[in-house]
C-alpha cells in the first residue's frame, strides 16, 4: 500500500467482533453496552458528549504484556519484534478498527505510539511525520477524532535523567524538538488538547539534583509551550497531568495542587489545565475525586485519564475503571461545574497481562465505558434529586444569611474586629451533625 493511501475497511483485523450496540440493562451479551446509550440526554445533555470517551494507543495498541520479570505475553496481529514501519502500519489498522468497533469518539497517542522504531532524533522525526499524515487520512476515513497528543519524553534512554528538566541541555532541546513537533501534528489533526505527562521530571536522588534549576528550567520550557500554542493558533488546552511518583522516586506535578503552585509561580495559571488520573490520585494519596474538586475550585480542571488503581498494594496498575461508586463521587464534583470542555474521559488502563487476546481488549473497554455510563446516570439522578447540594447549601447558609457571617466576610473585617463581636455577643455556638452516613446512603441509592 503507497504512503497515504489507506485501505480502512480491507483486510480486518478483528474479525468476528461485531460494532458494540446498546442492548439495555437486560442484555446477556458480553459484548454489547447495557448503560452506554451515546444519544441518551442526562442533566440536558447527550451521554457521549458528557463523556467524551477516548481509547488510548500505548497501552492498547502498544504494549505486548512485558512486565520487569517476564516477556510480553500477547500476540497480537499487529507487533513485530523488529517494530518496523509494515508492523506500525498494521498497528494503525487495528487501532482505527478497534475504535469504530466500540463506537468511542476520539484516542489519545505520544508521538513514539505510532512510529515505527526511531533510532534517532531525525528518524523520529521523519517516521512521525508520516504517521500523522496517516492517522489525517484514517480520522477523515472513520470520524474517529484526537482527544489529545503527547511527546514521550521518558522512554528514550537519553531522558533517564528528565526532558525538559535534563541537567544537560541537549537532551532539553532533544525534548523541546519533540514537543514542538508533536504540538504542531496534534494542532494539525484538529486535536483537542495537548497534554504533559513529566514521568522523568524529577528525581531519584537530591545528591545529584539540582531541584533549583530543574524547576526553574520547567517554567521556562512550560511557558514556551503556551507562546507555541498561541503562534501556531492552537485552541486546544494545554495540559499537564499530575503524579507523585513512578517512574521516578519524586515527580514535580506531584498533584494538583502542587501544579496550581507551579502554574502560579509562573503565571500560566490562566493558560495551563491539568490531566487527571484516579490512579495518580491514589498514588498521591487523594481520592480521585478530590483531585477533580481541586481542579474544579482552582479553575484549572481540563480532561481525565480513567482507570483505578488496586488496594492493595502501591503501584500504578492501570487497572480498567470499575469502580461505580468512585466514580459517581468524581462526577458529583465534576458536573455541576460544567463538565468536561475540551477534556474528555480517556482510557489510561491496560488489561491484565493473562488477559492474552484481541477480544480481552474489547471486553475491558466494554467495562469501561459501561461503568463511566452508569455512574453518569448515578450522579444525574443526585444531583436531579439535589438533596446533597440542598444539605451542602444549608450547611455554610451562615455566611451570607447571618449577621455574623456577612461581617466576617465583608470589607474591612479584621482579626481583632472580628475577635472583639465574638466576645460582645458572647458567641458560644455548638456542633450540628454533618450526616456523613445519611448522604453515604443517598450515593448508593442512586447507583442503579
Ligand atoms: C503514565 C501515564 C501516561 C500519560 C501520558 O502513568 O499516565 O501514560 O497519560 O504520557
Ligand atoms: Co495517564
Amino acid at each position: 500500500m503507497a504512503d497515504g493511501q489507506i485501505k480502512v475497511d480491507g483486510d480486518p483485523i478483528f474479525e468476528g467482533i461485531e460494532p458494540i450496540r446498546y442492548e439495555g440493562p437486560t442484555s446477556d451479551n458480553p459484548l454489547a453496552y447495557r448503560y452506554y446509550d451515546k444519544d441518551r440526554v442526562v442533566l440536558g445533555k447527550r451521554m457521549e458528549d458528557h463523556l467524551r470517551m477516548a481509547v488510548c494507543y500505548w497501552h492498547t495498541f502498544c504494549w505486548d504484556g512485558y512486565d520487569i520479570f517476564g516477556a510480553g505475553t500477547f500476540a497480537r496481529d499487529w507487533h513485530s519484534p523488529a517494530n518496523d514501519r509494515a508492523a506500525a502500519d498494521r498497528k494503525m489498522q487495528a487501532a482505527f478498527e478497534f475504535f469504530t468497533k466500540l463506537g468511542t469518539p476520539y484516542y489519545c497517542f505520544h508521538d513514539v505510539d505510532i512510529t515505527e522504531a526511531s533510532p534517532t532524533p531525525s528518524d523520529l522525526s521523519n517516521n512521525f511525520a508520516r504517521a500523522v499524515d496517516r492517522l489525517g487520512a484514517y480520522q477523515e476515513a472513520t470520524g474517529v477524532k484526537l482527544l489529545w497528543g503527547t511527546a514521550n519524553l521518558f522512554g528514550n534512554p537519553r531522558f533517564a535523567a528528565g526532558g525538559l528538566t535534563n541537567p544537560n541541555p541537549e537532551i532539553a532541546a532533544c525534548a523541546v524538538r519533540q514537543i514542538r513537533e508533536c504540538m504542531d501534528a496534534t494542532h494539525k489533526l484538529g486535536g483537542a488538547n495537548y497534554v504533559l505527562w513529566g514521568g522523568r521530571e524529577g528525581y531519584d536522588t537530591l545528591l545529584n539534583t539540582d531541584l533549583s534549576r530543574e524547576l526553574s528550567n520547567f517554567g521556562r520550557f512550560l511557558a514556551m509551550v503556551v507562546e507555541h500554542k498561541h503562534k501556531i493558533g492552537f485552541k486546544g488546552k494545554i495540559l499537564i497531568e499530575p503524579k507523585p511518583h513512578e517512574p521516578m522516586y519524586h515527580q514535580y506535578d506531584f498533584d494538583t495542587a502542587t501544579v496550581y503552585g507551579f502554574l502560579k509561580r509562573f503565571g500560566l495559571e490562566k493558560e495551563v489545565h491539568v490531566n487527571i488520573e484516579p490512579n495518580h490520585a491514589t498514588l498521591a494519596g487523594h481520592s480521585f475525586a478530590h483531585e477533580l474538586a481541586t481542579a474544579v475550585s482552582l479553575g484549572i480542571m481540563g480532561s481525565i485519564d480513567i482507570n483505578s488503581g488496586n488496594y492493595q498494594n502501591g503501584w500504578d496498575t492501570d487497572q480498567f475503571n470499575l469502580d461505580l461508586r468512585d466514580i459517581t463521587l468524581a462526577l458529583i464534583e465534576l458536573l455541576p461545574s460544567g463538565g468536561l470542555d475540551t477534556g474528555g474521559f480517556n482510557f489510561d488502563a491496560k488489561v491484565r497481562r493473562q488477559s492474552s487476546t484481541a477480544e480481552d481488549l474489547f471486553y475491558a473497554h466494554v467495562g469501561g465505558v459501561d461503568t463511566l455510563a452508569r455512574a453518569l446516570l448515578a450522579a444525574a439522578d443526585v444531583i436531579e434529586k439535589g438533596e446533597i447540594a440542598a444539605l451542602k447549601a444549608k450547611r455554610y447558609a451562615g455566611w451570607t444569611e447571618s449577621e455574623i457571617g456577612r461581617m466576617m466576610l465583608s470589607e474591612g473585617a479584621s482579626l481583632e474586629s472580628i475577635a472583639d463581636v465574638a466576645a460582645k455577643q458572647n458567641i458560644d455556638a455548638g456542633h450540628v451533625s454533618g450526616r456523613q452516613e445519611y448522604l453515604e446512603n443517598l450515593i448508593n441509592h442512586s447507583i442503579k
